[in-house]
Order: structure tokens, then sequence, then C-alpha cells
């Protein structure tokens, strides 16, 4: 198949754009590089170092003999994300370039209405692209978790039967989201949703929990090939963070009681997810939604379990919650459809865990401890004013 990948550039397109091509598909990324800017802005940088694009791609030339085209450009640009439609003809389109991080979107309202309108509007320009150039590519949209915030019901993939005075229909999962970046996912949901009722698209939303780990079988391969591990309390995701802190006898952040909940995958999981999703397409019409997690765990046990895997003393520190989420609450995900697709998880091991702590160890001297508190928060922004 023709696979694009969309933010290829990033944390998780990277080794995906990888193992997509190891597994035969002809596959091109494009990015806009606002990861790396982000990065500038924040006065930080990933803890593993990453190569250009362009030399990723050469590196992964060398060492795969496969080729991996490039464009480099943004999606909010229509003229640029047409173009791209047009030149590479894709099959599927596999959609990660938003912009990811909660805390990003709550810094003020500059970020929050950047946040928006980044994710917003390139997925828009997307959907006419290919509903004006070819209807029939398939989208595969990286939505999260997140979108369904933490109901006091089961959270099913996507859709809900209802029975309402008597009467019965399917809906839309309600959405309870708990940031202006997960927000901006459930509009992409919606709109895309309707593209499908309305122009007949094939779309697969993946709500996928929050990943962990950094490496996969073929960024293993080559030094250059690395993907991106971000540490700081904007970026980095919690156990991922949780294991830095570790190796850098920095305290575990648990924000609050710790007892709130998250699905989780590994990265392995995520590109194979992927690739699944690629390669079983939605028919024409269809809104298929995937929740891709492989297990779920609460903050407090995500950090004792890195706690009794390190080689060393570990200690853990309850911080007021800089972000207002339930913590006390009810858990339950149906996560059946990519397990059917033949998905075989790696749920979460002390090998892992060891791994990870080795590939932390060997970058550690790049880490800004500063950048490991967290400084933003959700509060009502007036409220700091008066
Ligand atoms: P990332 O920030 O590392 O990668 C996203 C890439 O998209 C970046 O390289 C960025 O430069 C690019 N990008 C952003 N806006 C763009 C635009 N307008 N045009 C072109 N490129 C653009 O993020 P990631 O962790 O790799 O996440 C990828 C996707 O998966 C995101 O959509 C995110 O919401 C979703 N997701 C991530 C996680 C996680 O734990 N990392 C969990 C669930 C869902
Ligand atoms: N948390 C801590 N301590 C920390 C960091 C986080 O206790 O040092 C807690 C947070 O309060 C939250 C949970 O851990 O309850 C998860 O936080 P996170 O930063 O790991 O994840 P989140 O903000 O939800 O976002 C990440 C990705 C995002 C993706 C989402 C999946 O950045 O792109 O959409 O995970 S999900 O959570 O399922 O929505």
């Amino acid at each position: 198949m023709k696979i694009l990948v969309l933010g290829g550039d990033g944390y998780l397109g990277w080794p995906t754009a990888l193992h997509l091509s190891q597994a035969g598909h002809d596959v091109a990324v494009l990015d806009n590089f606002h990861r790396r800017q982000y990065d500038f802005e924040l006065g930080v940088e990933s803890l593993t170092p990453i190569d250009t694009l362009q030399g990723r791609v050469e590196a992964w030339r060398e060492v795969s003999g496969h080729q991996l085209g490039m464009y480099i450009g943004d999606l909010t640009d229509a003229d640029f994300t047409y173009h791209v439609i047009r030149d590479f003809g894709p099959d599927a389109v596999v959609h990660f370039a938003e912009q990811r991080a909660a805390p990003y979107s709550m810094i003020d309202r500059k970020h929050a209405v950047y946040t928006q309108v980044n994710n917003v509007v390139g997925n828009l320009n997307l959907m006419y692209a290919i509903a004006e150039i070819d209807p029939s590519i398939h989208l595969v949209k990286l939505g999260t978790m997140g979108e369904y915030g933490t109901p006091n019901i089961d959270i099913e993939e996507g859709w809900l039967e209802v029975e309402h005075k008597g009467r019965k229909d399917r809906m839309l999962y309600p959405k309870k989201p708990g940031s202006f970046y997960h927000l901006s996912k459930v509009h992409d949901s919606h709109n895309i949703e309707f593209a499908c009722r309305i122009w007949g698209l094939a779309a697969t939303d993946l709500n996928q929990g929050v990943v962990y780990g950094q490496q996969t079988a073929e960024t293993m391969l080559d030094e250059r090939l690395l993907t991106r591990l971000d540490y700081d309390a904007v970026f980095g995701t919690v156990l991922n963070r949780f294991v830095i802190q570790a190796v850098l006898g920095q305290p575990l952040t648990v924000y609050g009681n710790g007892s709130q909940t998250r699905g989780m995958i590994d990265i392995r999981d995520t590109v194979r997810c992927i690739q699944l999703a690629c390669e079983n397409p939605a028919e024409r019409g269809e809104f298929r939604v995937f929740n891709q997690i492989t297990e779920w765990m609460s903050v407090q046990q995500i950090a004792e379990t890195v706690e009794r895997c390190f080689p060393g003393e570990v200690t853990l520190e309850h911080l007021e919650n800089p972000r207002v989420e339930q913590e006390d609450h009810y858990y339950k995900v149906t996560h059946t459809s990519l397990l059917e697709l033949g998905l075989q998880p790696h749920l979460l091991s002390d090998t892992l865990i060891s791994s990870l702590f080795d590939v932390v160890k060997q970058y550690a001297h790049r880490v800004r401890p500063e950048a490991l508190r967290p400084t933003v928060t959700w509060r009502n922004p007036g409220l700091d004013k008066s």
C-alpha cells in the first residue's frame, strides 16, 4: 500500500513510518517541525538526541534499503495539503500531525487557540483534500482516550446504544474531555464522522491511551533512527517521566492522590495497531472507532511499578494536582477491535521498564532538571489576576 504518515518527525510518527516501510509498504512522511519549535520555546530538548528528518530518512535508506518520501510543510496550508495528496496518491493517510500536549494547550489563551486552530483546521483541510481528490483514501486518525474523560459507565468503542423513553438509537459516545487539547480531538472526531456520513469517506479514529517506551524493532537498528523521548512537565507523558525521574534520583511527581486512571499502550503496540488499521481498512461511509489501549492503571500504580523495578532508591512525591481532573473515579474500557484484528499486546513489564532505564541512563546528562516540575495549571486565569 502507499501510506502517508502525517507528523512523521514526531515521537510516534517516525517509528510508525519505519514499521510500515519495513512491512513492505511504500511510505512518505510529512511534518512542519513545530514539535522541534516547541522545544525551543520551552527551553528543553528530547532526552534522546534526534537527527534531522533528512538525516533520518537517509539513515533508513542505508540501513534497510527502503526509500521514504518526504514532504515538509503545514497541514493548515490547504494548497500544500492538496498538493501532497495529489502528488503521493496514498491508499491510506495516517494522521498524527497535531499539537498533542494537554498542558501546552492550557498555558494561556494563545496556546489554546493555537492548539485548536492547528488541529481542527489541519484535519479539515485533510478531509477536504481526500474528499475532492480521492474519497477512497482511508483516513487513519489519531484520537485519544481522553476524549471520553472518566464517565461513571463503561467506555465503549466510539459508539453507544442508547434507549430513551422507549426508543433506541446508536449515538456517538458522549465526550467529557479534560483539556483544550483533548477537546480539539473531540472536534476532529465529530468532523470526521460527519464527513463519513455525508461524503462517504472511510475513516478509523484511534482513541489511543498514554504511550510509553522508546524503542521499536526498527528504531533499534541504528542510533540515527532513534525517536524522541520527552521528559519535561509539558510534553513528557507520565510513565516515561517517572522512569526518567527515577534514574535522575528525583522524586516521582504523582499529581494529587494518584488514583486517577488512564489507558496505556507500549510504543511497539502503537506501530502495530496502525499497521493493522491500514491493512484492514474501514468501509466507505464508515466512521470506525478503536480504543487503542492494552491495559489501564492508576498514576499511583504506575509510580509504584517504576519504584519496584528501579535498582536503587526511589521516592514518590504527591504534588497538589496542577490539573482539574477527577481522581477517584470508575474506569472500564472496551478495547476488543484491535485484538480481533490480531494485536498481541506487550503488557507493561519489568523488562520493558528496565530497558527504558538503560536508554535513559545513556542520555540522562541532557536533562534540565527544572523542566521536570509542573508549571502549567488548569485554574481559571482570571483568578490569578485578582
Ligand atoms: P509529537 O508532537 O511528537 O508528533 C506530532 C508531529 O506532528 C510533530 O512532529 C509536529 O511537528 C507535527 N505537526 C503538528 N502540527 C502539524 C501541522 N499543522 N502540519 C504538519 N505537521 C504538524 O506527538 P506524538 O506523541 O508522536 O503523537 C502523535 C499523535 O498521536 C498526536 O495526534 C497525539 O494526539 C496522538 N496521541 C499521542 C499519545 C502519546 O502518548 N504520545 C497518546 C494518544 C494519542
Ligand atoms: N501525571 C502525574 N504526574 C506527572 C505527569 C502526569 O500524576 O508527572 C498524571 C496527570 O495528572 C494525568 C495522567 O498522569 O492524570 C496522564 O498525564 P500525561 O501527561 O501522561 O497524559 P495526557 O496529558 O493525558 O496526554 C498524553 C499525551 C496526549 C494523549 C493522551 C492520551 O500527551 O497526546 O492524547 O496522553 S489519554 O490520556 O488517554 O487522553
